[in-house]
């Protein structure tokens, strides 16, 4: 069975993910989107939210799975015998991180092919960060998140601020 991972740190999950899931699971039996916990970092949405915003978003792709890991993508690649990893790239300040992210998994473990979707036009400055930001200053996000992210984050924001 053809299967490849497309990891990330999802915090959250935007339209530009979604895109490159919805073409990514087209060119595989079974894609597995895997949130990558790092420990040094302080997300807006917890592991668990994390995986229910994504697992709401991906709920019309039979083949797509979503699971979570923490320490090397490669690791979580061997235990699993998945040597496919699937990034999206939307300009050219992605490709140096791109490239070195995808030198040194395949230095990790010589099976693992990184392929690399290029994102649609119209959410090639779409980021996570971005629509944090944007949620922080009440500013529009409809159009760049999945509908049920979009009230998550609302929630999220609005709470903060009681
Ligand atoms: N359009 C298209 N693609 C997009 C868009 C968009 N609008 N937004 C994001 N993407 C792509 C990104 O380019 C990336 O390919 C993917 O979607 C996920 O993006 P993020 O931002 O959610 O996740 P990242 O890039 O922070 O994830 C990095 C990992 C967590 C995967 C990485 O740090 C990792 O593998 N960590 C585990 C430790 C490890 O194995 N390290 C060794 C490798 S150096």
């Amino acid at each position: 069975m053809k299967v490849a991972v497309y990891p990330g740190s999802f915090d959250p999950i935007t339209n530009g993910h979604l895109d490159i899931i919805e073409r990514g699971s087209k060119m595989v039996e079974k894609l597995i989107v895997v949130v990558l916990v790092n420990k040094n970092k302080n997300p807006m949405f917890s592991l668990q939210e994390k995986l229910d915003l994504i697992s709401k978003s991906v709920a019309h792709l039979p083949n797509v799975e979503v699971d979570s890991f923490e320490g090397l993508l490669v690791n979580y690649m061997c235990n699993k015998k998945i040597n496919i990893i699937i990034r999206g790239l939307r300009a050219m300040s992605d490709f140096e991180n791109e490239f070195q992210m995808a030198l040194m998994n395949k230095k990790l473990c010589n099976h693992v092919e990184t392929i690399f979707l290029v994102s649609k036009v119209e959410y090639s400055y779409l980021s996570s960060s971005a629509v944090k930001e944007l949620a922080m200053f009440d500013g529009e996000m409809k159009d760049l998140v999945p509908e049920y992210v979009h009230k998550k984050i609302i929630d999220k924001v609005e709470r903060g601020k009681r």
